[in-house]
C-alpha cells in the first residue's frame, strides 16, 4: 500500500481527504483499462475512460461549472492526477487534458464558450489544447500558425503538433497569430469545433507510452469572431497563465507514477530472497529505497506548495509551478530508474508495470514545457523577484 501519510500535511482540507479515499476506492475497482494488441485501442480505451470517469463524477473539477462558476481548485487536480497515475497511466491522460483542453475556456471564456463546459465535465465531449507548433515547440512566441480577419471571421492556417487527444477531441483550444503586435502580443486564443471545415487530422503521432497524438492541419478554417477566447493579442498571456495553473499537476501526475515505483520496489525488496534472506536486509537496497522515498517527500511538498498557492488566490504561481514541475517530474524518472534496477530482468519486460511506468514517465519530462524551459521560467522569476526586492541582498 503506498504511503499516504501526506494527506495529512496543513496544504489539504477535509474535502481532499475524503476526495481521496473516494477516488481510491474508485480506480481500485475500474482501473487499470486495458488496451493494445488484440484488443481495443488507445483511441477507444481513452473515449472509454473520459466516458466512465464522466459518469463517476471525476471530471467536474476539470474546469468550472457554467451554472456557479467557482474558481479551479488546484489541490483537488493534483490529487485526482497522482491517485489516478498511480493506478494507470492512460487514466491520468485521459483526466488531465480534460483539463489543459478547456483551461482556457474555464479562466477566460464567455458564457456561450463556457456551454461546452457541461458535456467536457460530464465526459461526454473530450478537449484538447494546441499550442505547440513543428517549427516552434518551447518558444511560443514565435508561432507561425496565422487567424487572419477577413470579412466577418478569422481564417486559420498553419499546423499543430504533438496535439494530445488530436483525433479524438469534439473541441480545440487554438492559439494563433493574429498581428496586433510582433512576437507575445500578437497572439489570440480560439475555440474550434473539431468538425470545422479545414480542420484536418494530417497525421497520428505513435510515441513509446501509447496516448492519442496528432498533428493537426489548418486549411483556411474559418471562425466567428466569438469563436476568439478572451481579447484580440491576449492568446499568449492566456496560455502562460493556462500552464501555470497546470503545470503542478503535470508534477502530481510524475508523484503517481514515482510512488507506485517506490510501492512496487518496497513488495520487491520484502518477496525476493538474494543471498539467503530477503532482498530488504541488503544496505545497498535499503539505501536505494531511502533516496527514492526522499525524493517522492521532496517532489510532493513542491507540488502541493504550488497548488495550495494557487488556491490560496495567488495571482500568479509561475515560480512554484515550474518548480513542481520540473523537480517532480525529473525526479520520477530517477525514481523509475531504481525501480527497474531492483526488479532486475522483470523490470524491462514487456507488461511488467515498473516497465510501462519507465515509459510513462519520459514524456513528462517535455509536455506542458520541457525540463530547461522550467529552469529558464525559474531564473527569470527569482531574477524579476530580485530586481523588485523581494529576495536576496
Ligand atoms: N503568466 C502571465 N503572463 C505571462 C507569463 C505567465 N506565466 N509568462 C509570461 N507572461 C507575459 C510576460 O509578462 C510578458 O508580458 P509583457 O509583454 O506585457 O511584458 C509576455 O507574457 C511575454 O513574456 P516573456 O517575455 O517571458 O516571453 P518569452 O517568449 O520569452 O517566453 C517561455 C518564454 C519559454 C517562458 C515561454 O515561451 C514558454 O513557457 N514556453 C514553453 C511552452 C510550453 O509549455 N509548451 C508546451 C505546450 S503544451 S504540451
Amino acid at each position: 500500500m503506498p504511503d499516504r501519510s501526506f494527506l495529512s500535511w496543513p496544504f489539504f482540507e477535509d474535502r481532499h481527504r475524503e476526495h481521496a479515499e473516494r477516488l481510491e476506492a474508485w480506480c481500485a475497482a475500474n482501473l487499470p483499462v486495458a488496451h493494445g494488441e488484440g484488443i481495443e485501442d488507445v483511441d477507444a480505451a481513452c473515449r472509454r475512460l473520459v466516458k466512465i470517469l464522466g459518469e463517476g463524477g471525476w471530471l467536474k473539477p476539470t474546469a468550472v461549472d457554467p451554472e456557479n462558476p467557482q474558481k479551479l481548485d488546484v489541490r483537488t487536480l493534483c490529487i485526482t492526477r497522482e491517485t489516478l497515475a498511480r493506478h494507470d497511466g492512460l487514466a491520468d491522460f485521459a483526466f488531465a487534458m480534460q483539463g489543459l483542453g478547456t483551461g482556457a475556456i474555464s479562466l477566460f471564456g464567455t458564457p456561450e464558450q463556457r456551454e461546452w463546459l457541461e458535456r467536457t465535465r460530464r465526459g461526454e465531449a473530450i478537449s484538447a489544447f494546441a499550442l505547440s507548433e513543428p517549427r516552434s515547440g518551447s518558444d511560443v512566441a514565435n508561432m507561425d500558425m496565422t487567424a487572419a480577419w477577413v470579412g466577418d471571421e478569422y481564417v486559420l492556417s498553419g499546423e499543430k503538433t504533438w496535439i494530445s487527444n488530436g483525433g479524438i477531441a469534439d473541441i480545440y483550444c487554438v492559439f494563433a497569430r493574429t498581428g496586433e503586435a510582433p512576437g507575445a502580443r500578437g497572439i489570440s486564443a480560439f475555440l474550434v469545433p473539431a468538425d470545422t471545415p479545414g480542420l484536418r487530422i494530417a497525421e497520428r503521432l505513435e510515441t513509446i507510452a501509447p496516448h492519442p497524438l496528432a498533428l493537426l492541419s489548418f486549411e483556411e478554417a474559418r471562425l466567428p469572431a466569438t469563436a476568439m477566447i478572451g481579447r484580440p493579442g491576449e492568446g499568449f498571456r492566456i496560455a502562460m497563465t493556462v500552464l501555470d495553473t497546470f503545470r503542478p499537476t503535470v508534477g502530481a501526475a510524475a508523484l503517481g507514477f514515482a510512488r507506485r515505483a517506490l510501492d512496487e520496489s518496497f513488495s520487491r525488496a520484502q518477496g525476493r530472497d538474494l543471498f539467503g534472506a530477503p532482498l530488504f536486509d541488503l544496505q545497498m537496497v535499503q539505501g536505494h529505497l531511502a533516496d527514492m522515498a526522499l525524493d517522492v517527500d521532496a517532489a510532493a511538498l513542491l507540488v502541493y506548495r504550488a497548488a495550495w498557492a494557487k488556491d490560496q488566490g495567488a495571482a500568479r504561481i509561475t515560480r512554484e509551478a515550474a518548480m513542481a514541475k520540473l523537480f517532480a517530474t525529473d525526479r520520477a524518472q530517477e525514481v523509475i530508474d531504481r525501480a527497474v534496477q531492483l526488479h532486475g530482468g522483470d523490470g524491462v519486460r514487456k507488461g511488467h508495470v515498473v516497465e510501462s511506468l519507465y515509459r510513462e514517465i519520459r514524456a513528462l519530462r517535455i509536455y506542458e514545457g520541457a525540463s530547461d524551459v522550467q529552469k529558464v521560467v525559474i531564473a527569470r522569476q527569482l531574477m524579476g523577484a530580485r530586481d523588485a526586492g523581494a529576495v536576496g541582498s
